[in-house]
């Protein structure tokens, strides 16, 4: 596969995970009254990377699996919980954003109430659609309940929401790299190792293989942070398409913390490490080793 080129393959992925995203929410609709299956459109079909659902469905093909649309389905369900925590992230009561993937964001056009209901609406919904997947995969009702439990463990109090609070304590706070990293590694890191774990567990990787992923995933995930930090202080708003920015919440960052060259070289490190985890694993996968060098080296 030397002649991978990474452009194609995320607008490829990215149509098909958008498509798995339809379903998901064309599912949710008809339970939901009209105003609150509006602000949940709004949140979900927005655009974005999509990164999540890439690596699971990547993770999954480099662990030998074979299905196609489930896959996706699973994916999708990592998507719904990024979904909901930007929607709240969104919030007044957290960073209080107006802007968000070059859009205003759901409760600047739905209303706060609706965000919130929304967002919530999202969480057992992944929960859900995780576990139908996964069971029309080849894992098994066993491998099943470990990609759903994966799911919420690592968007729950010890993973996301917990970073998540912690970000919030860190407003108006100088973090040491420590601190930053372990609120990070939840905040940001979690379910982004969660996407590779839950996509191997899907297609019935050993746990060997399945860790190796885990690595890879949480090494990629904080020099994710990274690179946001380095876009967040370098670019735009409309560039970015979302704001306020870390420096207007008076947040630590990787930049205000290293300076850029450095941010820059410990973002490379970790790439690296992703990397060597990939290879000690004898996971052989172009898709994932290019996903990890874009994922430093992106524009948005
Ligand atoms: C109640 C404390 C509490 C928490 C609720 C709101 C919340 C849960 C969690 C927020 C977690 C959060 C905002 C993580 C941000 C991670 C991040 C770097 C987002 C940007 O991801 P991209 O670049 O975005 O993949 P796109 O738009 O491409 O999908």
């Amino acid at each position: 596969m030397s002649d991978f080129v990474l452009s194609r393959y995320l607008t490829d992925e990215g149509l098909l995970v958008e498509a798995a995203l339809e379903r998901a929410v064309g599912r949710l609709e008809p339970s939901l009254e009209p105003d609150l299956a509006a602000a949940l459109r709004h949140g979900v079909m927005s655009g974005g990377k999509r990164l999540r659902p890439i690596l699971c469905v990547t993770a999954y093909r480099a662990c030998g699996g074979t299905a196609r649309e489930a896959a996706y389905d699973l994916g999708a369900a990592l998507e719904l919980i990024h979904a909901y925590s930007l929607m709240h992230d969104d919030l007044p009561c957290m960073d209080d954003a107006r802007l968000r993937r070059g859009r205003p964001t759901t409760h600047q056009e739905h209303g706060e109430e609706l965000a919130v209901r929304a967002g919530a609406v999202l969480i057992p919904a992944a929960a859900l659609q995780a576990l139908s997947a996964a069971r029309g995969l080849e894992c098994g009702n066993g491998g099943a309940a470990t990609v759903a439990q994966r799911l919420m463990e690592a968007a729950g109090a010890g993973g996301m929401v917990g970073g998540q609070w912690l970000d919030l304590l860190g407003e108006n706070e100088a973090l040491a790299a420590d601190a930053l990293d372990g609120l990070h590694r939840r905040k940001t890191g979690a379910l982004l190792a969660a996407s590779l774990e839950v996509g191997a567990t899907a297609a019935g990787a050993s746990p060997p293989v399945i860790e190796a992923l885990r690595e890879y995933g949480q090494a990629i995930g904080l020099a994710f942070q990274i690179a946001d930090d380095i876009l967040d202080g370098t670019q735009s708003a409309e560039r970015l398409g979302k704001n306020p920015s870390d420096a207007d919440l008076n947040k630590s960052t990787y930049v205000s913390l290293y300076g850029l060259e450095e941010a820059r070289h410990r973002a490379e490190e970790l790439v690296h490490e992703a990397l060597s985890a990939l290879t000690n694993g004898g996971i052989e996968a172009p898709a994932l080793v290019s996903l990890a060098h874009y994922i430093v080296a992106r524009d948005r």
